[in-house]
């Protein structure tokens, strides 16, 4: 499939577009947003993996320039090639999943008409830093990505992505002792600013069938459908 291209400047910045509410029969559409590198890819395909034998899987990308990451998802065969696709997004990579997200949910149209049934669409962001976050009317729920290499700071610090996403994921526990990040401080700084809302901490590496977001991803499937506000 070819990509999808965000249009040059200016953008819309409309983000008053109202909130999905999934209808009977439509896939659930999850975000996963977060800095470049946290391991956003590696979570898609570690979820492909252990979902596709059960349900009807797709994805789809957004890169700055490139289609780098749906490459890489094809490359390693999560998904047949027709379920993958990629928007670039040019410069701004927070614009087309947050502000002028036209061209995600064109890319989006075409995966439901090409696979037919779908049950679950994986959106994966551009990426840029803690501020990138979805437009709820692009996905149902969004997972933020941030890894521990980014230091134990990063939970305190906050930021939408951080505070408000669905589920919070801190990456690559393995690397904690190689860059003295203390886990338990950032456990503790991302209950305090997420009041209540679900934090994992992974190691993709350690597991990688990442066990814990796939049982919150199964509930967020269960949870049932045209309920949101
Ligand atoms: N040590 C370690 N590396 C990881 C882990 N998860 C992902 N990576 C690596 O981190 C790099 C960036 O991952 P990627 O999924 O491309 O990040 P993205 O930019 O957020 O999509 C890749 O080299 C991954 O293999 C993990 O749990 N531990
Ligand atoms: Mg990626």
């Amino acid at each position: 499939m070819p990509p999808h291209l965000i249009d040059g400047e200016p953008h819309s910045h409309a983000h008053d577009r109202p909130r999905r509410v999934r209808q009977p029969g439509e896939a659930l559409r999850i975000g996963i947003g977060g800095p470049v590198g946290s391991g956003k890819t590696a979570l898609v395909a570690a979820l492909c993996r252990q979902l596709r034998e059960e349900l009807s899987v797709a994805v789809l990308t957004n890169d700055i320039y490139t289609t780098e990451d749906a490459d890489f998802l094809r490359r390693n065969a999560v998904l047949p090639d027709e379920r993958i696709t990629a928007v670039q997004t040019g410069g701004c990579p927070h614009t087309a999943i947050r502000d002028d997200i036209t061209a995600n949910l064109d890319a989006i149209d075409d995966l439901v008409a090409a696979n037919p049934p779908l049950d679950l669409i994986l959106v994966e962001s551009g990426g840029d830093n803690l501020t990138a976050t979805f437009s709820t009317g692009l996905i149902d729920v969004q997972i933020f990505v941030i890894d521990v290499a980014g230091g134990d700071k990063v939970p305190r610090k906050g930021g939408p992505g951080v505070t408000f996403s669905d589920l919070l994921v801190i990456n690559k526990t393995d690397l904690a002792p190689l860059v003295g990040a203390d886990l338990t401080v950032m456990a503790t700084d991302a209950a305090r600013v997420r009041e209540g809302r679900p934090t994992a901490l992974i190691s993709l590496t350690d597991d990688p069938a990442a066990s814990e977001v796939l049982s919150w991803v199964r509930s967020e499937l269960g949870a049932g459908v045209g309920t949101q506000a």
